[in-house]
């Protein structure tokens, strides 16, 4: 057994590296955490800020997502994950592993705005709306890059598609992928890989995204 664990919310961004370790295919354990219990002491020694993913792997934590998904690719990539230095799709993969963290940004802002904030008083539309225009705007970047390709590098599936294919997995609660053919197709087929499906919560865990959709309040 390998000495890999991965600590893990689910429908949280630590989906990403959960559906990256299945892709890699090593053994591994999950530590699920609750979002409400990660400022417990014991696991504010792995992640100073109490958030997810971190990953232990025998003496190495890591602690942002991005930094993990290099650090799988780099030491266990079974051989098409990974986009190494002096690889022709090095720059392009190295862009969309950071590009991930960009909608990262617009996703917290309105799981903010629409769940963790819990009085309707204290949400902001203006906020609702400006993050879900900057959200489409991302989708419209993966839309042109996308093009008739089934993944976002010539080559095929890569780990930067666990990164996107993680945000355009929760984009789809606050925006209409419709005006997005490429995009809607690109989900359609991550959603068909077998490890994609074993990163989706597990039947009765407490899930993040309770509606299919959050349009923005107050309509
Ligand atoms: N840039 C960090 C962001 C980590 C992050 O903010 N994770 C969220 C879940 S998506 C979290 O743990 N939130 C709990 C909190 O802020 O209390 C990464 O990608 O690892």
């Amino acid at each position: 057994m390998s000495g890999i664990v991965l600590h893990h919310c689910p429908e949280s961004r630590s989906m990403r590296s959960l559906w990256l370790l299945h892709e890699i295919g090593l053994p591994f354990r999950v530590v699920t955490h609750a979002l409400s219990d990660l400022r417990d002491p014991e696991y504010l020694a792995i992640h100073p800020l109490g958030r997810v993913p971190a990953l232990v792997d025998g003496p190495v934590t890591l602690f942002e997502s991005g930094a993990i998904c290099e650090y799988l690719c780099e030491q266990y990539d079974p051989g098409m994950l990974w986009r190494w230095p002096g690889h022709a799709d090095r720059a392009a993969w190295l862009q969309w592993l950071h590009f991930a963290e960009t909608m990262g940004q617009h996703l917290a802002a309105l799981t903010q705005q629409h769940i963790a904030i819990r009085e309707d008083r204290d949400r902001s539309p203006v906020v609702m709306k400006l993050e879900a225009r900057r959200l489409e705007k991302c989708l419209g970047v993966i839309e042109s890059a996308l093009g008739d390709r089934p993944y976002l590098l010539p080559g095929g599936f890569t780990a930067v598609d666990t990164g996107i294919g993680y945000g355009v997995h929760v984009a789809r609660h606050f925006v209409d992928l419709s005006p997005y053919p490429a995009v809607a197709a690109y989900h359609a087929r991550i959603e068909g890989r077998a490890a994609f499906r074993r990163s989706l919560p597990q039947e009765g865990a407490p899930r993040i995204y309770s509606r299919p959709f959050y349009a923005i309040w107050p309509g």
